[in-house]
Formats: structure tokens, sequence, C-alpha cells
């Protein structure tokens, strides 16, 4: 273990510090762990607000730090920190880091946390090669301040971004190429601020569209005709799949950091909301806004500040996780994460909004509909929970316990031969996959129960996918530390769960001589369900690839290279993401 330079302890006290050390593990694992070394890792991605200007009250008792060392730290906090331990420091997967805490524990305590981690799941900054000496001083002196404040952002600060680069009237009439846009793939391009639009049928790149920084997800408009993406940085844009060459029309800010959007779905009595609206969720200010669907105008700002579901304890920034649109009403289904409440938001008035507010279980994340698109089923990941949100009747059908961390991007349905419909996810913490019964009428006993667990290939699962026209489910595992598992898939036969799963190279199979430490995320099925797409996802300076795999015989059909395709992670087929089909 590399020796800590701790001031007040200083020659004699290695001891002491290593007593430090295992108190301040002891108190971590007396904790609930909050996360796993690949879930802290994932979890400390950038925030968009490390350059922000924000607003700084000092702090006497804090000690002393100079202007440029507060500047260096806090740019460090939003870069490695944030993800974890909240914005305002209040606590979020990671502790809690408020002055009251932090300066009762003192500098030496804190840099023993910092240097060295915890089991229960805190990275350890200086013997990880991370950090040196001087930034855990840092760090630790810089986590006893008040936490600063990062501006918010309202209508004004909204209509200031607010761009419609093509209006409506402007826009073709009639789909103007010859694509079959409905098997069209927007690939994330992360660290380029990109995304990249891919011909399903030939696998040709279209158009590498400019989107916001370290964009996150795509999704399809009602129509299947638009294509709304978000960035981290709260940056919208809407694509236009009709124009000859499908690019931006329309891009706006909805938040200083962000990751969800939708738009409306629902067409019945109560109107026709197909491409009226779309919807985006901000990390910060935590809030979420409404837009009109065809030129991205905020209409409605709604915060998320409030009261925990548990604790019932005020929570200064409830980050919104996961939007879905509902197809039983006007309604969007936004995740709270923080409070961990599901909020059923009417649209059908923006004037007199209507939200109902669904106890749920902490912290949402990511979640995706049943087969029958009535239940959505979202992951509580420090609960190890999945929460079932009955769409129809606006209430919470059930929490069902499954494996540690759970996280199925949007899911994956499939029909199990003894317990019909099911629901499944992956896990960041630990190798299982857990099938959820999803049929109440014909498969009632089921319902809504963690009825199998299979066994995968390893924890650091982040998305597994199947397709109705499928007989295969595919289970990814990029953050898994072992490189022959991040670089590979599992998949199952689904009538014959029991003979477990055919490991596919992805990564070898790219070919890549250039790739460094690639990751092989996300599946996601061609509009006929009969090929799947993965990403080589490799560094930013590395050559990436899309890998296109046959699902009826699992060999290998297409690898997808070019310079253009930086840090490839998500992609969306257009017709599966419009309709729900996963
Ligand atoms: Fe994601 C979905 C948040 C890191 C790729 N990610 C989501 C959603 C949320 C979220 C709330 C659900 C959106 C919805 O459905 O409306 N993601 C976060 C984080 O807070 C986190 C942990 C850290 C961060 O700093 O952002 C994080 N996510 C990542 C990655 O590192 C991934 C693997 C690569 C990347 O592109 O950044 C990643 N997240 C994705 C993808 C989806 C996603 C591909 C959509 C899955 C789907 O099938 O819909």
């Amino acid at each position: 273990m590399r020796p800590l330079k701790v001031s007040t302890l200083a020659a004699a006290a290695l001891m002491s510090v290593l007593a430090l050390q295992a108190q301040a593990q002891d108190a971590q694992a007396d904790a609930k762990p909050h996360a796993t070394a690949p879930e802290a890792g994932y979890q400390a991605g950038g925030s968009p607000l490390a350059g922000e200007p924000m607003y700084q009250s000092a702090n006497p008792k804090a000690p002393p730090m100079t202007q440029a060392e507060f500047d260096k730290a806090r740019k460090t906090y939003f870069e490695r920190c944030a993800g974890c331990h909240g914005v305002l420091r209040k606590g979020a997967t990671g502790k809690p880091l408020t002055p009251d805490i932090t300066l009762a524990k003192g500098t030496d305590y804190l840099k023993v946390f910092i240097a060295y981690g915890s089991a229960a799941g805190m990275p350890n900054w200086l013997t990880s090669g991370e950090f040196n000496d001087q930034d855990v001083d840092l760090m630790a002196r810089y986590i006893q301040q008040d936490p600063p404040q990062p501006p918010e952002w309202g209508m004004a600060e909204m209509k200031g971004t607010w761009k419609v680069l093509i209006p409506p009237e402007k826009r073709p009439a009639k789909k103007e190429n010859n694509y079959n846009i409905a098997n069209i793939f927007s690939t994330t391009l992360r660290d380029s601020g990109e995304v990249a639009l891919i011909d399903g049928d030939t696998k040709q790149i279209i158009n590498i569209v400019k989107t916001g920084y370290a964009v996150h997800i795509s999704r399809t408009s009602a129509s299947g005709r638009f294509l709304y993406v978000i960035g981290r940085d709260g940056r919208v844009n809407m694509i236009d799949l009709w124009m000859p060459k499908p690019d931006n029309v329309a891009e706006i800010r909805i938040g200083l950091e962000a990751r969800s959007v939708d738009t409306s779905k629902y067409k019945g009595k109560e109107g026709d909301f197909t491409d009226k609206l779309a919807i985006a969720g901000a990390y910060w200010p935590p809030q979420y806004v409404i837009m009109k669907g065809d030129t991205l105008e905020p209409l409605k700002i709604v915060g998320t500040r409030g009261m925990t579901v548990d604790k019932q304890e005020y929570h200064p920034e409830p980050r919104v996780a996961s939007i879905v649109a509902s197809h039983f009403k006007p309604e969007f289904i936004v995740n709270v994460k923080e409070t961990g409440k599901t909020l059923m938001v009417d649209y059908s008035n923006l004037d007199a909004l209507k939200v109902t507010e669904v106890a749920n279980a902490r912290f949402l994340h990511d979640g995706g509909w049943d087969a029958s698109k009535r239940y959505f089923m979202v992951a509580a990941n420090q609960s190890n929970k999945v929460g079932v949100i009955d769409a129809k009747e606006d209430k919470l059908a059930a929490l069902v316990d499954v494996g540690k961390i759970p996280h199925p991007g949007r899911g994956a349905n499939f029909v199990h031969p003894k317990f019909g419909p099911v629901w499944s996810t992956g896990h960041l913490g630990d190798e299982t996959i857990s099938l959820i019964g999803t049929d109440p009428v014909k498969h009632k006993q089921y319902a809504f129960k963690e009825v199998a667990k299979i066994k995968g290939q390893g924890g650091g699962s982040l998305f597994l996918k199947s397709h109705p026209k499928s007989e295969h489910l595919y289970v990814d595992t990029p953050l898994n530390p072992d490189p022959k598992l991040s670089q590979s898939v599992a998949v199952y036969d689904v009538k014959n769960l029991d003979k477990g799963f055919t490991v596919l190279p992805i990564a070898e199979w790219a070919g890549l001589n250039d790739g460094g430490a690639m990751r092989v995320v996300q599946p996601e099925f061609n509009k006929n369900g009969d090929e799947v797409w993965f990403s080589v996802w490799s560094a930013k300076d590395k050559q990436s690839a899309l890998v296109v795999v046959d699902d009826k015989t699992l060999k290998l059909k297409a690898v997808i290279k070019d310079p253009r395709l930086v840090t490839p992670t998500g992609h969306f087929n257009v017709h599966n993401t419009q309709h729900d089909i996963y």
C-alpha cells in the first residue's frame, strides 16, 4: 500500500493512518453499501457543471484554501465526485458530504477515505493513481467548505438558448429521401458530442449530427419522423428524418445537466397528441420541462425538489432519471431519483397540470415497458428493487426484490415457457439476470414477482435486449473488470434458459488493432428483429466500431468502422424506439 502523507500524523504515524483507515472502512461497512466498484466508476462520470460559475459562501470553520485551490478542487469534484455525492453534496448513491458532517470528521480522517476508498464502493483515488497526495489533501479540505451552488435555469435562460433552425413550415411536406427511416439507428458518439445516423439496411453513415456534450440518449417521436437527442449538458436536439439528409431542425438547453427526453405518444378519446409535445428531465436544476413537439419551445417547467419517499426528508436536488410516454393516457411518467417518486404528469392541460405522485423506492434510474406497455418497470437501484408502475391505474403495482443494483436500460421482454411473458434486468452488482412475470391475467401466480434468477457472465452489466421475433436474450457486461467479460456478450436461448449461455466475442470480431480498453455495450435489434447491433466502445483517441450479429445463426454479419465513429455507446433503432419494442 502506498503511504499517505498526513500532516498532523507525520512520520511515525503510519500505524495511526492504518487504524484510521480501518476505522473509516468500518464506518462505511456499517452503513448500507452505496455502490460496487464498477458502479462507483460508472457514476463518477464527469458533470458538465464543472465549468459553470457558482455562488459560493465562506465558512470560517473550514480549513483555509486559496481561490486557485478552491477552483481546482471544485472542478475535480464535479468531474469525479458529484455523480455519487450530489451537486450540493447532500448525498445520492454516495454519502452526504455537507460541512456539518465533514467538519466534524476533520481533514486527516477524510484524507484516508479519499486515498484508500472503502469496501462500500468509494474509489481509492490515491492508490489507483488517479490522485496524488496533494490532490487528496486538496479534496479533503474542499469538502469541508460550503458547497457552491450552481445557478438556476428558468424560462428566460431556456428561451435564451432556444433555436428553431428550420421552422415547421419550411420543413419537407413529405419524406424527401430514399432511406428506410424506420430502420435508421441513432448512435451516441459520447465524447464527440454527436450522434451518427446510420442506415440499418446498408450500414452506411447517413449523417453525423452535432448534439450536446457527452450526448446520452435518443428517442423517436410517436410518428417515427423526428428524433430527440439529449446531452449531459441539457441540450436537446430535434432531428427531422424526412429531410434529404436528416439533420437538426431545433435545439434548446433545458438545464445545466440532464439525461432524459421523450415525446407524447397518446392518441385516444382525450385527443391526438402524436408529436405534439416533448419532455426533458434535468439533473441540475432538478426539474423537468414540457416543450412544443415541433419546435422545442419551452411551455412548462416543473421543479422536483421535495420530500423523500421513505424518511420524508427534504432533498434539495432530486434528479430526473428516466422518462417515458404513456400509451394509456396523456401522461408522461417521470422518475425522480433521490426522492424515489414516480410522477404521472398529465399533459392534457398544461395550465392546470395534474401530477399523480406515486410512492416508489430510491434511487430510481432506468427502466422500460413490459410487453403489454401497461406496466413501466423501473430500477430503484440502491434499493435492489424494480418498481412496477401501472400506467392504466396510475399506481404502484409492486416493488419486486431483485439482485444487487439492477440496471436494465429499457429491459428485455420475452415469453418464458413456464412463467409466460417476463421482463428482465441484469445487474451492476452481481452476475444474475432477474426475470419478473408481467402477465397478471393468464399467469397471475407469477405476476410482478422475481420468478427466476439466471446466471450471467459476471457483474457490471448495463443493458440486455430481446425482440418479439427473436428467441434470444443478449446481455452485456461492459463494466466488468475482466476484459474477457467486458469485451463479449452472453446469449441465451429463451426457451432453454437452463442450458446456460453462449459467449460472443464481439470486440474480437471488430478486429480493431488500436482499440485499447474496449467495452462492448448495448445490444439493439434492427427493425425486422433479425440482427443485433453492439458498440465496441474504445477511448476517444482510439478506434471504435459497431458489430452486427445475425440473430438466427449468432454469426458475425457486419463490422462498421469509420474514423467518425468516436466513442459509440448507446444506439437506438427508430422503429423499436418509436414503438417501445425491446
Ligand atoms: Fe446512462 C440511459 C443516467 C452513465 C449509456 N442513463 C440512462 C438514463 C439515465 C441515465 C437516467 C435513462 C434515460 C431515460 O430512459 O429516459 N447514465 C446515467 C448516469 O447518471 C450515469 C450513471 C453517470 C453519468 O455521468 O452520466 C450514466 N450511461 C452512462 C454511461 O457511462 C454509458 C454506459 C455510456 C454513455 O453514453 O455515457 C450510458 N444510459 C446509457 C444508454 C442509455 C442510458 C445507452 C439508454 C438505454 C436505453 O436502452 O434506453
